[in-house]
């Protein structure tokens, strides 16, 4: 039978089903939960929305805010707003280190890049075109990077699935241009498939996606009337340069194979953040 690993470095992506429990995703989705709340009580008492919607499920609440108010489409990403030891917790999880492990070989370091993103229904901003991450990380093309991708919804071909195309990572880094009015540029050479090749990745809450820095990938239109929230972080083997990557201030060393412990605690990443620059950067 084929090795997670062996499967990883052909496909250049690998989906484990069911590697993290419904308890480990809670604290991440309370502080989320959190946050939401908190803003929808800051519009509902600046009079700018009739109601906090307090009742309504996670999957809806947060776009029913932004309907109320007119600002669908403005976050791509939240990162400052999810800043919080349940982040950390999750982003350094064992069950996540295990997977990584296995498929980097060695130590493994936290790159200082993640995200929260609340996938809109029918939202533009969100669905991203064919891309390999290294195209908007120039400084990593030479490099092995994992994304570990979280759905903290189940992901449906309605709600805005991620695909891959399978093996693509082989072709190296595409050249990429600007396309008036895209807010991503594009490969000048799409890939080259027919859509036997895509591979949709419908995802239960739960599962885990990894993928590397050069696998062509893309995410769907949201056709639902839901939220698809999901949460990525990125790593790489410890000693990989970062290459001055805008988050490299806030990167930390997250697993020694040796022993397998987290050399880092919450306290000494989040100094790291208070004296970072970029803290504020993104909402
Ligand atoms: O979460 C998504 O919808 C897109 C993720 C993605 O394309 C990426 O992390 O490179």
């Amino acid at each position: 039978m084929e090795t997670n690993l062996e499967k990883f470095t052909e496909q250049g992506y690998l989906v484990v089903e069911s590697a993290l429990s419904e308890a480990d995703l809670a604290p991440l989705i309370g502080v989320i939960s959190e946050a939401v709340d908190k803003r929808a009580a800051e519009l509902y008492n600046e009079g700018v929305i009739p109601d906090t919607y307090e009742a309504m499920s996670f999957d809806r609440r947060w776009h029913a805010i932004l309907k109320a108010c007119g600002r669908e489409n403005e976050v791509f990403g939240w990162h400052t707003l999810v800043f919080s030891e349940a982040l950390f917790d999750l982003i350094t999880h064992p069950k996540v280190l295990d997977v990584l492990e296995v498929l980097i070989g060695g130590d493994i370091q936290f790159n200082g890049d993640f995200w929260v993103r609340p996938k809109l229904p029918n939202e533009k901003l969100t669905t991203l075109p064919w891309h390999q991450d290294s195209a908007y990380m120039p400084q990593t093309e030479n490099d092995t990077h994992l994304t570990v991708w979280l759905p903290l919804v189940d992901v449906k071909v309605e709600n805005g699935p991620l695909q891959f195309l399978p093996g693509s990572h082989k072709l190296g880094l595409q050249t990429y241009h600007r396309v008036p009015g895209e807010t991503f540029a594009v490969p000048v050479l799409p890939p080259d498939s027919s859509d036997a090749d895509i591979e949709t990745l419908e995802m239960k809450k739960g599962d885990l996606l990894v993928f590397n820095n050069l696998v062509f990938h893309r995410s769907l239109v949201n056709h639902s009337d839901i939220i698809r929230w999901s949460t990525d972080f990125r790593f790489s083997r410890t000693g990989t340069s970062l290459n001055g990557l805008w988050h490299e201030t806030i990167a930390c060393l997250a697993r020694e194979q040796a022993n397998r412990h987290c050399p880092t605690s919450w306290q000494t990443w989040r100094a790291q953040w208070n004296a970072s620059p970029h803290k504020d950067r993104f909402v």
